[in-house]
This record gives C-alpha cells, structure tokens and sequence, in this order.
C-alpha cells in the first residue's frame, strides 16, 4: 500500500518534470537554441547562420562525407564535424559583426572553397 502511494507520487513528479523540461525546450532563455550545421564537399549547410552577441547556442555538427571542421577564426571557435556523429558544441558569440567560417582539417581539392557566413547581431 505505501509503495503504491509512493510510486503513484514518483509518476506525478517525472510528469511534471518531463513538461518543465518541454517548455524551456521550446524557446526559453535557459536552454541554448541548437543550430544543426551539416558539411559536404566543399560547402556547408545552411551556408549562412545569424546569431545574436552574447547568447549560447548548441552548434549541433555533424559530415556528410569525410572529416571536416567548422572554424570561426575571429572568434576563436572550431568544431569537428564528423561522418555519422553530432558533435555538439556550445558557443556564445561576444562579437557582432559578419564572419567567415571555413573548414580547419584538409578535406581535398576543394577544402579552401569551403565557407559559412555568421551573421552576429546586438540584439
Ligand atoms: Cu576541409
């Protein structure tokens, strides 16, 4: 009788927590919104990001071919980017302005040609 009791509580309690969890999944401030970036000779997908200063973000990375990386050089970010896995990399700009991001781990003829523009905003 008094485990039934306690299980029914433990069932309330994990409910309650799986919906907290579900709201701050969908868009509040303590939970870093994910940007999924995928690479491929010789570009990445989406070619363009805009992120705001100041704010962290979940770069959600991953290849679709061979081994490459994501680099922001100005702001001293670079991200392995591997086939048939997500590395997955927090990273807060403290910079506005617009870069480029190119791939840091030569990938073949075409690796130099690889770019992605971050679009860093104030606001
Ligand atoms: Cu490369």
């Amino acid at each position: 009788m008094k485990l039934r009791k306690l299980l029914t509580t433990a069932t309330v309690f994990t409910v309650s927590l799986a919906s907290t969890i579900a709201v701050n999944a969908a868009g509040k401030s303590d939970e870093p919104q994910t940007v999924e970036i995928h690479a491929k000779k010789f570009a990445y997908e989406p070619a363009e990001i805009t992120l705001v200063k100041g704010a962290t973000y979940k770069l959600h990375l991953t290849s679709d071919d061979v081994p490459h990386s994501l680099r922001i050089k100005a702001l001293g970010f670079n991200g392995a980017m591997k086939p048939g896995a997500f590395n997955d990399v927090l990273f807060t700009p403290q910079q506005s302005g617009d870069f480029t991001a190119d791939c840091g781990l030569y990938c073949g003829v075409g690796h130099t040609k690889m770019s992605l523009t971050v679009h860093v905003t104030d606001k």
